[in-house]
């Protein structure tokens, strides 16, 4: 059977999860959100990664119903952690297909009205690729989705091939720092220099820092001295289930 009609039967039944990236501030190792990252379970082929099956739900247009139930899910998780005490915003990754022409502004809308949301508590991510092509537009959806109270963050940034003429025009909350950056820091080389002037650039325009893929403490120091708020990746903590994010923050207090 095809992966399309399968996604199908995934979209209507319970085989899709949320699976939750903890972000931690360097400065005092605080828990400051989590990236909400999709995780299928077929019935036969057992997990399949989303960069298989986003861009076929991309292709058939059913991206909609997935991140319907993405932003739903998150704001009903942002809301069970409240209720036990855990005040933690979650971030959501938009597909560059739905954003642009207000589909991802209408999505978050109707997520946090069907779940009685915070909006306080959701942030969206978009990767730089989309103010490729669509910059205008694009410009005035981030506009739109702050107006809601959500916070958007630039993911991948540095990745996209885009100049940094939309920057002049967004006031992005976040700038994440692609991974394939802060893979390299620890050498002294380019990566350094580049990192460096980002979390400047962000810094002058009031966005906070997010380093992703930080596997190592010397990355981890690196990233520290050179003022950077936020880090995620394995070194820190894997992807998680819901229910095991409160004993992972027990532990760290
Ligand atoms: O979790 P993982 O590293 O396998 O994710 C691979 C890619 O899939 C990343 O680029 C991530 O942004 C994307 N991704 C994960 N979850 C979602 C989601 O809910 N919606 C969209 N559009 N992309 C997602
Ligand atoms: O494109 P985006 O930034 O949304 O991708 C997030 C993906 O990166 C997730 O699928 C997650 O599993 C993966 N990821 C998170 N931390 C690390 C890390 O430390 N190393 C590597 N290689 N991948 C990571
Ligand atoms: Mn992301
Ligand atoms: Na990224």
């Amino acid at each position: 059977r095809r992966l399309e009609e399968d996604l199908h039967q995934a979209v209507q039944g319970r085989q899709m999860v949320l699976a939750y990236q903890p972000k931690f501030r360097l400065r005092d190792g605080g828990l400051d959100g989590v990236e909400a990252l999709l995780r299928w379970q077929h019935p036969e082929r057992g997990w399949i990664p989303p960069g298989l099956f986003i861009p076929v739900a991309e292709e058939t247009g059913l991206i909609h119903k997935l991140t319907r139930f993405v932003l739903e899910e998150a704001c009903r998780q942002a809301l069970r952690w409240r209720a036990e005490g855990l005040e933690v915003p979650v971030a959501v990754n938009l597909s560059a297909a739905e954003f642009g022409a207000g589909q991802g502004t209408r999505l978050v809308q109707e997520a946090l009205e069907a779940t009685g949301g915070d909006p306080r508590l959701l942030e969206v991510e978009v990767t730089e690729g989309v103010f490729l092509r669509k910059a205008e537009r694009a410009a005035a959806e981030v506009a739109a989705l702050r107006r809601l109270g959500v916070r958007v963050a630039l993911d991948d940034f540095g990745t996209g091939y885009s100049s940094l003429g939309y920057l002049q025009h967004l006031p992005f909350d976040v700038i994440k720092v692609d991974r394939q950056f802060v893979d390299r820091i620890e050498e002294a080389g380019p990566s350094l220099h580049i990192v460096d002037a980002v979390i400047r650039l962000a810094h002058g325009l009031s966005a906070k820092v997010v380093a992703e893929g930080v596997e190592r403490r010397g990355q981890l120091q690196a990233l520290a001295e050179l003022g950077c708020d936020q880090a995620q990746g394995f070194l820190l903590s894997r992807p998680l289930a819901a229910e095991a994010l409160p004993a992972l923050i027990a532990r760290r207090r």
